[in-house]
């Protein structure tokens, strides 16, 4: 039998941090040889050029008009049959729970149990669905089915096992950024456009939700700029957006900050930045904090959920309670006045995600979780070479 998997994978294609995370997985695994099948309800943002080992295929939703609500559920569930069938995949790779994990078990139950169900949480999935209780047993039921369930920090794990009342083995793949990507990259023409050289570059980058506490990041901004010359750029758009415009508007601040709205180079626009902003009240991981730490860019934020498994305080960032935006202000202003400091903790941030979040490494224990639950043989990789390379 080959070692190539037919790996079918299920993510929300066009938003948030679990789609990327998916993406990015798929063609890392293409990448290494094994058949990878997106089946979701549009192309994943992230998937972007054509890609040896990978096809897409559509779930496309009946809008019959008897459909108070198109049954996006039942129309996922029967493709992802239809294309295990078809394709022969050894497993579907379903990230978020709801209803993507839900979906897969019921493929499963149409194919057969020779398909295997890896799950994978992500946050919002446990974190606010998990806490509804319409929703928790089915989500309970969805988990105890999977074949094997991951989560993206130990922290998520933790509440999973709280929020849900289960003691299904759940494995930790944290999230990871592929190196090739995400590396300091050299923007002095470009920063020009942004920032003065006597001027520092804060940054913040989300989906503009409540949960990602905007008006801390403007708070932070407002005190640090006091002391230390500032810019403020925001990238992403969302629910919050307008209210943060308005915001930035009272205090005064229009000019010094930059709204630049959805953008694909991350990495790129990271790599203009001093630091990172991330005040979150939830956060089962934070992979923009991530993303930054492979540019060589500290985070400064709160010390939500899975955060402070990625950002240690004092070494690669610095972080306090939800909504203390005094002491995370302090902590910037000493960042950015030490050029030090903040040499040390640029490199800390490029050894730790090289070390620890590096994609060859997470692929790995996404491959070893796939042979496991398909009981056959890992074939042999040697992870500290993959990892320094
Ligand atoms: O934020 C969400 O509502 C969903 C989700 C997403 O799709 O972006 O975000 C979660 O998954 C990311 C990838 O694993 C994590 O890095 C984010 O921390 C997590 N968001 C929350 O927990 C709020």
């Amino acid at each position: 039998m080959s070692d190539r998997l037919k790996i079918g994978i299920t993510c929300y294609p066009s938003l948030g941090g679990s789609g990327v995370v998916a993406t990015e997985l798929g063609k890392l695994l293409a990448e290494k040889g094994h058949e990878v099948h997106f089946i979701t309800h549009s192309v994943p943002f992230r998937l972007g050029k054509f890609h040896k080992n990978i096809y897409y295929h559509e779930v496309e939703v009946s809008n019959y008009y008897v459909f108070k609500y198109p049954p996006y559920d039942l129309a996922l569930a029967s493709k992802l049959a239809q294309v295990a069938k078809m394709e022969q995949l050894d497993l579907l790779h379903v990230h978020y729970a709801i209803p993507h994990a839900v979906c897969a078990y019921l493929a499963k139950e149409m194919v057969g149990s020779h398909l295997k169900v890896v799950t994978t949480l992500h946050g919002t999935d446990i974190t606010v669905l998990g806490q509804d209780e319409s929703m928790s047993d089915i989500i309970r039921l969805a988990l105890e089915k999977s074949d094997a369930v991951t989560a993206v920090s130990q922290d998520l794990i933790h509440e999973t096992r709280q929020a849900i009342e289960t003691d299904v083995r759940i494995d930790l793949a944290y999230n990871f950024v592929d190196k090739r990507v995400y590396y300091p990259r050299d923007v002095t023409n470009l920063r020009r456009e942004y920032a003065r050289p006597d001027e520092k570059l804060l940054i913040h980058i989300s989906n503009f939700r409540p949960v990602k506490r905007i008006g801390d990041v403007i708070d932070i901004f407002a005190e640090v700029n006091k002391k230390v010359k500032s810019r403020l750029m925001f990238v992403g758009e969302g629910p919050e957006l307008s209210k943060m415009i308005c915001k930035v508007k009272e205090l005064g601040l229009t000019e010094r900050v930059l709204f630049c709205g959805k953008q694909d180079d991350v990495a790129q626009i990271i790599s203009l930045a001093d630091v990172m902003l991330l005040p979150s009240e939830k956060e089962s991981f934070g992979l923009v904090a991530l993303e930054a730490m492979a540019c060589g860019v500290p985070t400064i934020g709160s010390n939500a959920g899975g955060i402070p498994e990625l950002i240690t305080h004092g070494e690669t960032g610095y972080l306090a309670d939800i909504g203390d935006t005094q002491t995370m202000a302090e902590h910037a202003i000493r960042l950015l006045s030490d050029p030090g400091l903040y040499e040390a903790m640029s490199k800390a941030c490029l050894d730790r995600a090289r070390t620890k979040f590096c994609n060859d490494l997470i692929t790995i224990q996404y491959e070893e979780i796939y042979y496991r639950v398909l009981g056959r043989p890992m074939p042999m990789y040697n992870v500290d070479e993959l990892c320094k390379a």
